[in-house]
């Protein structure tokens, strides 16, 4: 008995020691959660409800063990007849009540945490934020301010099949597939979609949050270091859906303004140069009216096959 009880304690140590040892595991068994502190918090409740799990586990299969050797048939030996052990039933009910009583407390104190935003740490020029300062610059109804308001809230728009950031202005800024975003800053997320529905999901950066045409959800999490944070569409939205990929690249303050910048410079260059051929085709097609025909209905009519014409281009 008491060879049993050993190795069974033994065992529950080294299950123990292994999920809690710090990077140790390599959250081989557990979620990553050390891109964002919500990913963290969920991260903190998988373990620890592994490991209760895993000790309530190890305790009845030990214990089931245990009596089937020690009490194993042998001849002559008669079976001892027991009906009920008070003590023992009243033991296990409020033993087991108390167990999911301690997980149900702990998870809605870590929920809080993974719903709501945190605390921004720079503000939206990089420097960094006191826990008295922050501009109102975050507006929700169905969020959670971060403590001072002061988030950056992007835009992710999936579409069949990849997904869209917008960023806020003043500049237009937008970007597809990668998502650059300052390490520190809280960015809370509006995620819909424009065809079917999607999931977003960056695993270390926290949950998954559905994309469904026509609704607005809300998640949000904080770089708490620079890296390439990589995810992938969680709902079957097609034929290409496995395809649909998403990364969060995280990166210091000072890079992330350049990026910014460049791209607000590309897509201004961009909608320059489309709208200068927007004008020369409206140039030529009024040109090739002008001279398609001498009366008015034949110049309607050149106009009209013109605009056809660029259409179907
Ligand atoms: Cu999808």
């Amino acid at each position: 008995m008491t060879r049993t009880s050993v190795l069974a304690s033994l065992l529950i140590a080294v299950a123990v020691s292994a999920v809690l040892a710090p990077g140790a595991s390599a959250d081989v068994f557990t979620p990553d959660g050390s891109g964002s502190p919500n990913a963290g918090r969920i991260d903190t409740l998988y373990k620890l409800v592994g490991v209760l799990g895993l000790i309530v586990f190890i305790a009845v299969e030990g214990m089931l063990l245990w009596s089937m050797v020690k009490f194993k048939a042998r001849k002559g030996r008669k079976a001892a007849q027991i009906h009920g052990n008070t003590k023992l039933e009243i033991g296990w009910t409020v033993g087991a009540a108390v167990i999911l009583v301690f997980i149900t407390a702990v998870t809605f104190i870590q929920l809080s945490g993974i719903i709501d935003p945190d605390r921004s740490e720079i503000d939206a020029n990089g420097r960094p934020i006191t826990a008295s300062a922050g501009s109102a610059l975050f507006a929700s109804t169905n969020q959670k301010r971060p403590p001072g308001g002061d988030a950056l809230n992007i835009r992710v728009d999936g579409q069949q099949y990849l997904w869209r950031f917008q960023y806020p202005g003043p500049k237009t800024v937008n970007s597809y597939v990668e998502m650059v975003v300052p390490v520190g800053r809280t960015v809370t997320l509006d995620i819909t979609a424009d065809d079917v529905a999607h999931s977003w999901w960056i695993p270390e950066l926290g949950g998954k949050m559905d994309a469904l045409p026509g609704y607005i959800n809300k998640t949000w999490f904080k770089a708490t270091k620079p890296g390439v944070f990589k995810g992938q569409c969680a709902e079957l939205c097609g034929r290409n859906h496995a395809n649909m990929l998403a990364t969060v690249r995280a990166v210091p303050f000072e890079d992330y303004r350049r990026w910014y910048d460049g791209r607000a410079a590309a897509i201004q260059r961009d909608r320059d140069e489309a709208a200068k051929q927007r004008a020369a085709l409206v140039r030529s097609e009024g040109e090739q009216a002008a001279g398609g025909g001498a009366n008015s209905s034949g110049g309607a009519g050149g106009a009209a096959s013109g605009g056809q014409g660029s259409t179907e281009d």
